[in-house]
């Protein structure tokens, strides 16, 4: 782990108050100078750290950008998730980068964000708009021990841990829809996009990628997007910590993974079911060249939407566009 990671944790811990060269320098086990060399590069990155020959370090502010170290200093303990986090200014797509680490080797629970994609993709192909700055781009890897077919419960688990996490740090009151939305008033803020490499019965890795549209202002979205798209900025008026909410992101996730890998699958499902739109609604999925309708009534055991059909049968969904008809 870097040194920056200890200074940086240091300077938080600290509160807005001050830590002395020499606490830091014995601590870290590096000499006083070290530290200075850090500190500056770290001021280079628009950290705002405030040096006084008497008192010592400071921290006044912190820039919006994502800083591994920055992101790895906040995340005490977590378990799994973001125990390795890399950041690219740019790249093709995040879910491409973990995908490359996995076949490397790579251990579970690293996390890829990028500042923008140029090739951000939904499911089926779709495209994801990813502008610099504005949004969490990002995507982890996870080999849990799970069939092919129980894949669809780590979408549930990122979902409810979005959720619940994009809930705390605005107060705003996010909705999940089957199988990979988050919406605020009705517009989507948030997908995840869940790929698997599998053999017929154990998922090998899979990499979850999670696209969250943090600042963007209203126009930023192209105009075919506006009415159904909006960013956590546009829905609470206020620009959005992106670092601060990548962390808690994180750490939602790394607790849900715990409960699924516990046994404690039941759990996150209820907590979905409470905040998902999906349930209980009249419901059009497209599969394939196939359109079903009927009831959407529960989650399954393996992740899957149960949907009473119009003839009456109930149907486990594993995939599919949704739409809601009406609220019945
Ligand atoms: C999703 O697909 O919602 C999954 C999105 C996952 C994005 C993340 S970003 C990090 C990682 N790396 C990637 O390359 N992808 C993941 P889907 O349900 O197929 O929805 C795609 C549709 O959402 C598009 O066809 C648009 O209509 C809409 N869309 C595109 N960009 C959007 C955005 N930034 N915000 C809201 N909606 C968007």
């Amino acid at each position: 782990m870097s040194m920056d990671v200890d200074i940086l944790r240091a300077l938080r811990r600290a509160g807005g108050g001050s830590v002395s060269g020499a606490e830091l320098s014995q601590s870290l086990g590096v000499s006083r100078a070290a530290i200075w060399a850090r500190v500056q590069d770290l001021r280079a990155l628009g950290y705002d750290i405030e040096a006084s020959p008497h008192q010592g370090y400071r921290m006044l502010s912190t820039p919006d950008l994502l800083h591994a170290d920055d992101l790895l200093s906040r995340l005490e303990s977590i378990r799994v998730i973001g125990r390795d986090i890399r950041v690219f200014q740019e790249t093709t797509s995040t879910n491409d980068v973990i995908e490359k680490l996995a076949r490397d080797g790579v251990k579970e629970g690293v996390v890829v964000f990028a500042e923008a994609q140029t090739k951000g993709r939904g499911r089926l192909g779709r495209k994801w708009i990813s502008p610099p700055g504005k949004g969490l781009w990002f995507s982890l890897l996870l080999r849990p021990a799970l069939r092919p077919e129980e894949a669809t419960r780590l979408t549930i688990v990122a979902a409810t841990a979005l959720r619940r996490a994009i809930a705390n740090a605005t107060q705003l009151r996010p909705e999940i829809k089957w199988p990979n939305d988050i919406l605020i008033n009705g517009k989507k803020t948030a997908g995840i996009l869940t790929e698997m490499h599998a053999e017929p019965d154990q998922v090998k890795h899979l990499v979850i990628g999670i696209g969250v549209d943090v600042n963007l202002e209203a126009e930023e979205f192209p105009p075919e997007l506006r009415q159904i798209a909006t960013s956590l900025r546009a829905e609470t008026g206020e620009a959005v910590d992106r670092p601060e909410l990548a962390c808690r992101i994180l750490k939602e996730l790394d607790a849900e993974y715990e409960r699924l890998n516990a046994g404690r699958f039941s759990e996150v499902a209820d907590e979905w079911e409470e905040h998902c739109t999906t349930i209980g609604r009249q419901v059009s999925i497209r599969l394939g060249e196939r359109q079903l309708r009927g009831r959407a009534e529960a989650l399954g055991e393996d992740g899957a939407l149960l949907v009473r059909s119009e003839h009456g049968r109930l149907e486990p969904v594993i995939g599919g566009d949704v739409t809601l008809e009406k609220l019945t």
